[in-house]
């Protein structure tokens, strides 16, 4: 069976992590046609579109997107981008690897991050000189598919349920809704769930990581809290995530086109590796998943390594030795 998977490499070092990933998918014996769009600030200087419809068309139609980094055009580029694929909920586990210096060593979280609304809806007005404005969405249906999903996600035996991160003391109407259908979803369930205040949270998490394990939690807190992650971890070059709609997803690295060293072949690829690991399972190919895992598992323990992580390999340097590994 052959898998159409959509390239997005994007912007800044999503031009050299994404091809990196794509190498690895392509070392696998599987039958992966992939096909590679522009979208971005680059596109967007060229053309006046940060995301051309054929862009947006693959996106929609493609078994799988594989996504890289989006800049100053993040919102016209990623939030669409994940409409594409209906995407609802964002996974982005973040763990600590052995023998990579972490801040803290013993973190394995994945927040389950909203994906369609809260802040990120894009209702923005500049109503004045001095004043703007912007309006917060939440609904009662993007909670219970979000949650239904976390349900799903801690069935098995590794997780004891979940919990759900908000500030609905603050945001009473919206994180107040959000709070409670997800929580409403879990009791229905049978899914054990506590919840903590989203600033409470930074400050737990930084003392004590192993306090959490599966986080549920509204659009922007799921971005802001899981780069906090990549701070106790190792740095955003580790982390992963997945974009999930009903019918096809979107894999992208967490960071973002880090314009300080793009063009320079030194960006760590790991985390956009991962993502296509995530990708692998997404598809069903378990085993192919597992063993890139343990390829940049293994690669990250014993080197090469970016400068990120203190090394002085390239992006091409670490790719070949996960490859090697495969
Ligand atoms: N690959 C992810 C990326 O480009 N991140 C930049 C960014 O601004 N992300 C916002 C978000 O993930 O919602």
């Amino acid at each position: 069976m052959t898998h159409e998977i959509a390239v997005i490499p994007g912007d800044g070092i999503g031009q050299e992590v994404t091809p990196a990933a794509v190498e690895v998918l392509e070392s696998l014996d599987i039958d992966f046609e992939f096909a590679e769009a522009e979208a971005g600030d680059a596109v967007k200087a060229e053309t006046g579109e940060a995301l051309p419809q054929e862009t947006y068309d693959l996106a929609a139609s493609a078994d799988a997107t594989l996504f890289g980094a989006a800049g100053d055009t993040a919102a016209d580029v990623i939030l669409p981008l994940r409409g594409a694929v209906d995407s609802f909920v964002n996974v982005r586990p973040a763990k600590a690897y052995p023998g990579v210096d972490a801040v803290r060593p013993e973190t394995d979280l994945v927040f389950l991050r909203e994906n369609t609304e809260g802040v990120y809806a894009g209702h923005e007005d500049r109503l004045t000189q001095d004043v703007s404005t912007l309006t917060r969405v939440v609904t009662e249906s993007a909670s219970e598919r979000l949650a239904e999903f976390a349900c799903d996600y801690v069935s098995g035996d590794e997780h004891d349920g979940f919990t759900v991160a908000h500030k609905a003391n603050v945001m009473r109407e919206t994180d107040g809704l959000f709070r409670d259908t997800v929580r409403d979803v879990a009791d229905e369930n049978g899914v054990e769930t506590d919840e903590v205040l989203m600033d409470a949270f930074a400050t737990r998490v930084c003392l004590d990581p192993t306090q959490f394990d599966v986080v549920v939690c509204p659009n922007l807190a799921g971005d802001v809290l899981s780069d906090l992650a990549a701070g106790l971890v190792g740095g955003l070059g580790l982390l992963p995530s997945a974009n999930i709609g009903p019918e096809r997803a979107l894999f992208e690295p967490v960071h973002g086109t880090a314009p300080d060293i793009a063009g320079e072949g030194v960006a760590n690829p790991a985390a956009t590796i991962v993502s296509a690991a995530m990708l692998l399972e997404y598809l069903g190919y378990d085993d192919q998943a597992a063993a890139v895992n343990e390829a940049v598992e293994a690669t990250l323990a014993d080197g090469p390594r970016t400068p990120d992580l203190g090394g002085g390999a390239s992006t091409e340097d670490v790719t070949e030795a996960i490859i090697d590994r495969l």
